[in-house]
């Protein structure tokens, strides 16, 4: 049994993280800010896999209260993956046009935000003697597209995060492993169009995308292998996409 804390994990990708692994048998940490969708998913999983679940209601943007919660909790004792899934798009509009709360929200959450929960989760794991850090980047972190300026960068700094975690921590035997999957159907578009359903959900109209149970299955096969063993970067897509810019309708 595998110790795993998962941000973001209220919908979406995090929340199939949680059920993936409590339905293989391990203990997991759900986190996130809406605390009432979290207490119900640890009540659903507990009644399903008879897992051990823990809920930790917090913003990953309030560093104050990120490592309170998560700096040397016993909760967290032999924690074996830190899984950094909470993020957020906000609009979709020309650099010129956007509006620099939303630029800073993204970052905040996207950026600093896993800066955080790492920095406060890392004596944990250093203690331990190793684990397993996984990043959720996305395709927008391998190309910038139209209207994608900050959330871009704020993947791309995922992604030269990611780069420089495995660097500096290899003395410390942390894997790190960064996904970035492509178009995905969960509540991503929904906020990012700010509660918008009937423009988000044309996002997905028209092909298969991918769904938070592929990311799921990906973190699990990433981080169930030996010991010596790391996959450093995966991009995902739904068939129906090549990158930022080809999609297949
Ligand atoms: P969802 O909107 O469904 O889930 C986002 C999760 O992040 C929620 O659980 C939300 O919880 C949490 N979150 C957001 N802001 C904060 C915050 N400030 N503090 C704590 N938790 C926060 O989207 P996805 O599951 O799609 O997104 C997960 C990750 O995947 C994000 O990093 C996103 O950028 C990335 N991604 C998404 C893709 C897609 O097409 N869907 C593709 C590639 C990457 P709560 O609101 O309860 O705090
Ligand atoms: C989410 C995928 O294409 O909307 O990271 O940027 S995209």
């Amino acid at each position: 049994m595998k110790k795993i804390l998962i941000t973001g994990a209220s919908s979406g990708f995090g929340k199939a993280i949680a059920e993936k692994f409590a339905s293989s048998g391990h203990e997991i940490i759900i986190t996130g800010r809406r605390e009432n969708l979290l207490n119900k998913l640890k009540e659903e999983l507990v009644a399903k896999y008879e897992a051990p679940v823990t809920v930790l209601v917090f913003d990953v943007q309030n560093k104050k209260k990120v490592f309170e919660l998560l700096q040397d909790n016993p909760i967290l004792e032999n924690l074996d993956i830190l899984v950094n899934n909470a993020g957020l798009a906000l609009g979709r509009d020309l650099f010129d046009e956007a509006s620099l709360d939303d630029w800073e929200t993204m970052i905040d959450t996207n950026v600093k935000g896993l800066l955080y929960v790492t920095k406060a989760v890392l004596s944990t794991l250093i203690k331990k003697g190793g684990g397993h850090i996984i990043n959720i980047g996305s395709t927008a972190g391998k190309e910038v597209y139209e209207r994608g300026n900050v959330y871009c960068a704020t993947k791309m700094s995922v992604e030269a995060l990611s780069q420089a975690m495995r660097i500096d921590l290899l003395r410390h035997k942390i894997k790190v492993t960064v996904i970035h999957p492509g178009a995905a159907d969960t509540e991503f578009s929904t906020v990012r169009f700010k509660g918008d359903k009937k423009k988000a959900d044309t996002v997905y109209e028209g092909y298969t995308p991918l769904y938070g149970t592929d990311i799921a299955d990906t973190v699990h096969y990433c981080t169930d292998l030996p010991a010596h063993v790391c996959i450093n970067s995966v991009v995902m897509t739904c068939v129906a996409q090549a990158n930022s810019f080809y999609l297949f309708k």
